[in-house]
């Protein structure tokens, strides 16, 4: 079975954990999110890339999500001492040594799908990780400080702000001019199943869905689409999404994220084409399924909280069981 997984970082990695364990024979490919890539002293961070390749790869600092396990930060003293900035994003020791091979294999002409594959090698994920595009784009998002309205990094909003301001928008510069990464098109149209995992829907999925040709392959596919609610209770599970889906004007519910996502086939003249076959929403939101299904969604109510493998595990069968329902 070919499974194709759009993902962002931390809610991405954890349910292809359990979707792995669940589907062990499965080829899995994922269409991994780089809005949200930053070059800092000189070097190529890729966090969602990172994050899914280190919890795959059994490299990931568990308690933080991100990042290296058994890490430490003399680089990040040391900078400090200098003066040198910024302060507020952490890189590691044993991380940059990630960022250390993938900067200098980009400057040597490799595409970043190239050097993903190679660092891959190390980390054997189980996965084929591609990134959306080889192109530059970074998500920046709008805010007012002091009066005034300027565009920052998205790191900038997340790591530095704590997303503490309102969002007034969320832009994935460089987004229009980029292409679809090798492989990207090719792995959709082949897929069996489409799963949008509970990752943010602005500044991972959104941002993936940006790349001109994604959004059109996945909703063209032959394979059902379907994607499990990052909201629970009407607030994310985790992390500020509710920021980010204000400033699309999407309330922080996982009725209105399937809305968002829209039904399969269902696309208005001037809307984008709608993507979902299916939705999974927690149990909590039961009360959520007749509306999801009223806007011509499969709908299920099931635990969609990742406390652990097993629990993710039974996750990625529920989500599958709509796929065959659905198809
Ligand atoms: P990021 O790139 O690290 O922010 O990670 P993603 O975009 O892949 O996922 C972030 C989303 O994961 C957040 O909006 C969370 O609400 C969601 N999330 C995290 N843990 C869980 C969980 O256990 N269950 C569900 N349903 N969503 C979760
Ligand atoms: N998140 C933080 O909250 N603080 C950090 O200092 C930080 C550093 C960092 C370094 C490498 C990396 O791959 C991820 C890192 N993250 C950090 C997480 C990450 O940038 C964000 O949570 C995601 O990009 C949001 O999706
Ligand atoms: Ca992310």
């Amino acid at each position: 079975m070919r499974i194709v997984v759009l993902a962002g970082g931390i809610g991405g990695a954890r349910f292809l954990r359990g979707l792995k364990a669940a589907r062990p024979e499965a080829e899995i490919t994922v269409i991994g999110n780089t809005g949200d890539d930053i070059h800092l002293f000189g070097l190529k961070v890729c966090p969602d890339l990172d994050t899914v390749m280190y919890t795959l790869g059994g490299g990931i600092d568990e308690e933080k999500g991100w990042g290296r396990d058994d890490e430490s930060f003399r680089v990040k003293e040391e900078l400090a001492a200098y003066g040198v900035g910024p302060d507020w994003f952490g890189l590691g020791d044993r991380d940059v040594a990630t960022h250390l091979v993938r900067t200098q294999m980009l400057g040597a002409g490799y595409p970043l799908s190239a050097v993903t594959e190679a660092l891959c090698d190390r980390w054997k994920p189980g996965v084929r990780l591609l990134p959306m595009t080889d192109d530059r784009v970074e998500t920046h998002v709008a805010v007012e400080e002091d009066g005034e309205r300027r565009a920052i990094h998205f790191q900038e909003y997340w790591v530095r702000m704590r997303a503490s301001v309102d969002a007034l928008a969320v832009v994935p510069v460089g987004a229009e001019q980029s292409a679809p990464a090798p492989g990207v098109l090719a792995a959709i149209a082949a897929a069996d199943v489409i799963l949008l995992p509970p990752s943010n829907p602005v500044v991972s999925v959104g941002t993936i869905l940006a790349v001109p040709g994604i959004r059109d392959a996945v909703a063209a596919a032959d394979a059902p689409v379907i994607g499990l609610s990052p909201l629970v209770g009407g607030a994310p599970v985790r992390g500020m999404a509710d920021k980010v889906l204000a400033a699309i004007g999407v309330e922080a519910t996982a009725t209105a994220v399937a809305r968002h996502y829209g039904a399969k086939g269902a696309a208005a003249d001037d809307a984008p084409a709608g993507l979902l076959d299916g939705w999974l929403v927690d149990e909590v939101d039961a009360a959520a399924v007749a509306d999801v299904e009223a806007a011509g969604i499969r709908c299920r109510a099931v635990p969609l909280m990742m406390t652990d493998l097993d629990a993710t595990a039974a996750m990625a069968r529920a989500a599958l069981t709509l796929a065959e329902e659905v198809r």
